[in-house]
């Protein structure tokens, strides 16, 4: 009798955790995902894969300051902060770099190929 009650109370729990998860995994997909006036990188292409968003530079994606994971491992953005961000290989903003533009026609783009899979830093100005 009493193992019975306990059994029921763990279903309750996953279900109450399934209703609350719900929201935030079926709201949006890809680009979508990205908040205004954040600016969203991807590691996938066309905004899939790992979201990471930021609201001020990050001059090392490999340390543990801002975001992690995303450390030569972004090929997508949707700049959503109304000004352009500087995209680098190296970090501390260093080698080539790529021009992310402040996108009002709603759409993300995927990073210039030659730097896929690269940046190291990420240049808010
Ligand atoms: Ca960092
Ligand atoms: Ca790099």
């Amino acid at each position: 009798m009493r193992r019975k009650h306990r059994v029921a109370t763990g279903l309750v729990g996953a279900a109450l955790l399934a209703v609350a998860a719900a929201p935030s995994a079926s709201a949006a997909t890809g680009y979508d995902r990205c908040p205004n006036f954040k600016m969203c990188v991807f590691t996938g292409p066309n905004g899939t894969g790992v979201m990471a968003t930021f609201s001020v530079g990050d001059a090392n994606l490999g340390d543990n300051i801002g975001p992690t994971g995303m450390n030569n491992n972004i090929e997508s953005t949707y700049n959503r902060t109304g000004h352009d961000w500087d995209l680098w290989d190296g970090a501390g903003y260093t080698g080539e770099h790529w021009v992310s533009h402040t996108h009002y026609d709603g759409h993300g783009r995927n990073v210039y190929a030659g730097i896929a899979n690269r940046v190291s830093s990420l240049h808010d100005y």
